[in-house]
């Protein structure tokens, strides 16, 4: 046989193919920066893919929001032009309707309890729908509890009436500031913290370890302790990069996601005490609320308009206030 120049130069490209289609490189959405539970636990999911997949697939995890505001990152993951993300449920709802079972106020009665509809058949029923968008969990992330912080502490719904608070992309968290009087403001994340600074918004809401890590208690004085919203995040994948995975990379992969969401909740749980006692040791006034009842009636409002304009999320809404 002889071995020609283009012999060689077959054997060059078939080589190429070869490595280019079993070695995938990710890119990884995380709006947090350094010092936050979720940005550890994005690195270990990438280290762990690495291992697990020997290789086959590699993850590049881009934090601090670098790859676009979350409703465009997710856009991008929607669609395969990044693959990879960790991303909080609510701003999923408007992509995917199921996803906004979360998003309902109060709708859960702990974290454990999210958790628990989450691993049960409203969470199957959610996971399906987010898959069919191109959007597919492999596993949840803690988030704790939402709570309202503004430069007046809030006791009632009342004390919201006239102010102006930031909410996340999704119709759910305007039906609910403005069921209390106030005036709702969507606002990426990246923008919060001048706009509570120079006073275009009077308040936001959010959970300790995002109220510290980007400096929102730099710029306020009272969070009170309403723990209206309490949404799971996860780590999500483009679904049709996923399925591309021959089944035992399918399972490396999930399996990776599964081990680095135990690793974030431990975080979690350590990082989100530690960050209420920073920013108290820094002077936020952290304000219990005694009787959560008036904010939860007050959400009366924000249930039937939804189910009445969305009335085949009825039965997963039922599903999961009758999960124990
Ligand atoms: C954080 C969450 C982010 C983002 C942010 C926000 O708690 O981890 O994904 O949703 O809140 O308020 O936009």
């Amino acid at each position: 046989m002889t071995f020609t120049k283009s012999f060689f130069a077959t054997a060059a490209a078939v080589a190429f193919v070869a490595t280019s289609a079993s070695a995938d490189t990710w890119r990884a959405w995380n709006i947090h920066n350094d010092g936050h539970p979720n940005t550890a636990a994005m690195d270990k999911f990438a280290e762990l893919v690495g291992t697990a997949t020997g290789g086959e697939v590699t993850v590049d995890v881009f934090h601090g929001g670098v790859l676009g505001s979350q409703p465009d990152a997710l856009e991008q993951v929607r669609i395969g032009a990044i693959e990879v993300g960790n991303f909080n449920l609510g701003p999923i709802g408007p992509m995917v309707n199921e996803a906004n079972l979360v998003s309902l106020p109060f709708i859960f009665k702990s974290v454990p309890h999210m958790f628990r509809v989450l691993d049960g058949e409203a969470g199957d029923v959610v996971a399906a729908a987010m898959g069919e968008a191109g959007v597919l969990p492999l596993a949840y992330f803690d988030a704790g509890a939402r709570s309202f912080y503004s430069q007046k502490p809030i006791n009632t719904p009342a004390d919201v009436e006239g102010l102006k608070i930031r909410v996340m992309n999704n119709d759910l968290y305007t039906s609910m500031i403005s069921a209390m009087g106030g005036n709702p403001s969507p606002m990426a994340f990246s923008e919060v913290q001048q706009a509570l600074k120079t006073g275009v918004v009077d308040g936001a809401e959010n959970n300790f370890p995002s109220f510290k890590n980007v400096g929102h208690f730099e710029v306020t004085t009272n969070y009170s302790l309403s723990e209206h919203l309490i949404i799971p995040e996860c780590i999500c994948v483009n679904t049709a990069k996923f399925n591309a995975l021959s089944p035992e990379m399918q399972t490396a992969v999930r399996d990776a996601a599964k081990e680095a969401a135990l690793y974030q909740r431990e975080l979690w749980a350590v990082g989100s005490e530690q960050a209420r006692k920073d920013v108290e040791a820094a002077g936020i006034v952290v304000n219990e609320i005694a009787d959560k009842g008036p904010f939860q009636s007050a959400m009366d409002t924000v249930y039937a308009d939804y189910l009445a304009a969305n009335p085949d999320m009825k039965a997963l809404v039922e599903m999961a206030q009758a999960t124990e």
